[in-house]
Formats: structure tokens, C-alpha cells, sequence
């Protein structure tokens, strides 16, 4: 097995039972869908890893994420994928891993990484985006914002972190397209109107059948603003 393949396997070992998912990928695929001044700045056969939570999240890495807390955190959802990324970092103490997450951004607020980009370069979420529609039914002034769709969850994941192995090139890794589970004109204006204009109804996560979705008491929690999320979690301030 090759050392790419291995590290993958222990990354998954590590994550699964959490309800995360991992996908590797390699930096060019990345860099050649993003324009300036999005590419990562590593040579174009380095590792990458893009993480994704699925609705088993919630039970499996959350809870007992904030059972462990005795008090409130301010953003207790990243504050627990964080520390899953920095375990992942220890399993490979010989390793230089760079981790990026969902919502870090840039002193001039541009985000670090474009997840949803890295997610269908992987395989493993088809990033759906205006420009897959041949009929365009929206005005040119319209500002119509672009969805991830995973086969299982539909829309009921989301894209936590990227991984990037510095020192692991993988000229070798072939390109895997991510499983088009949108694939007429109709389904997706009705995927890119559900999540433009009616995202708080939950609808665009419905569009394919699903394996799984949150939970109602998931669906509250996200539901909620972060502020008040804290009589949720029974945490003291
Ligand atoms: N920063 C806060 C925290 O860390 O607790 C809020 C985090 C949060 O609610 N993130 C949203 C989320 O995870 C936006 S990505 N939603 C799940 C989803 O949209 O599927």
C-alpha cells in the first residue's frame, strides 16, 4: 500500500466512528477550478484531505464534545471539529500538516478555502453552480449562490476542514468526479431556487432521497442563532 493510501486509511479509522467522512485529493485539482487569489500555495501533487460531517455528527463527535465542557464556548461546533483536526494532526507526529477550516478566513475576510470547491474535486460532493444550468431562468443581475450535493445526505452534511500533507506528493492519485445526483436542467433550478430563496425551509437538502438527515433536535439547533444556543446545550455561562 502506498503511504498516501495508508494515511488516508488512518485518517477514516479515526474519523468515521465520529461521523466524518474524509476525501483526498490532490492540490492541482483544486487550484485549476478556483481563480486568483484562491490557489493554495503548494506544489500541485501535494496530499490534500477535505473532511465532511454527516448527520451522525450530532450523537457521535458533538455531544460528548460538549458533555467533556463544563462550561459555555463560544462556537462549540468548531471549537469540536477543531480538536478532531488537531487529534488527526497527532496520529502523524512525523507528518507537516497544514489544516484549514470551513470559516477561517483572511485578515481581509476572504476565506482560506473554498470548501465546497475542494469537496467536488475529491468526489465526494457534486458542487453545483449557476453555470450547470444551460436554461438560466434567473435575471443577469441575480446573484445565485452555488450548492455542494453529497449521494447519501443530499444536502444534510456540511464541509468542516481541509487537511494538507505538505510533504506527500501523489502524482500517481486519479481524478474521481463526484457523482452528478442532480443531473437535468429542471432538478437543479429547483436545488438552486430552494437554496437561495428558501434555505431556512431546509427544502434544498431534501432534493434526492437521502440515507439519513438531522435529527429534529439537530434541525433545532442549527435552527437556533449560535447567541441562544446555550440553554440548548444545559451549559453554564
Ligand atoms: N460558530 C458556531 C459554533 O461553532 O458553534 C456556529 C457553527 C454553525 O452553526 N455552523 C453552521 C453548521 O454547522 C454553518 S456551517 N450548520 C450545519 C449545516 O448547515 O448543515
Amino acid at each position: 500500500m502506498d503511504r498516501a493510501t495508508a494515511i488516508w486509511e488512518q485518517v477514516e479509522g479515526y474519523i468515521r466512528p465520529l461521523g466524518l467522512e474524509s476525501y483526498p485529493f490532490k492540490i492541482q485539482w483544486y487550484n485549476d477550478k478556483v481563480k486568483d487569489p484562491f490557489p493554495l500555495p503548494y506544489p500541485g501533487d501535494t496530499l490534500a484531505v477535505v473532511i465532511l460531517s454527516t448527520p451522525n455528527m450530532f450523537e457521535k463527535a458533538f455531544k460528548p464534545f460538549v458533555a467533556k465542557k463544563d462550561c459555555y464556548v463560544r462556537d462549540p461546533i468548531d471549537e469540536c471539529l477543531l480538536s478532531h483536526m488537531q487529534n488527526i494532526k497527532a496520529i502523524f507526529p512525523d507528518e507537516d500538516i497544514d489544516c484549514m477550516q470551513d470559516f477561517e478566513l483572511h485578515p481581509n475576510h476572504r476565506p482560506k478555502v473554498l470548501v465546497q470547491t475542494a469537496a467536488h474535486v475529491a468526489g465526494a460532493a457534486r458542487y453545483y453552480q449557476r453555470m450547470d444550468v444551460k436554461e438560466d431562468p434567473w435575471g443577469k443581475d441575480k446573484n445565485i449562490y452555488g450548492v455542494s450535493v453529497h449521494p447519501k445526505y443530499g444536502g444534510w452534511f456540511a464541509i468542516r476542514a481541509v487537511l494538507v500533507f505538505k510533504n506527500i506528493l501523489v502524482p500517481e492519485m486519479e481524478y474521481k468526479e463526484p457523482p452528478d445526483c442532480v443531473p437535468t436542467d429542471e432538478l437543479r433550478i429547483d436545488l438552486l431556487n430552494k437554496y437561495n430563496f428558501h434555505w431556512k425551509d431546509w427544502s434544498f437538502r431534501d432534493v434526492i432521497p437521502v440515507e439519513d438527515k438531522y435529527s429534529e433536535e439537530q434541525k433545532v439547533y442549527f435552527d437556533t442563532p449560535p447567541a441562544d444556543r446555550k440553554a440548548l446545550l444545559g451549559l453554564e455561562d
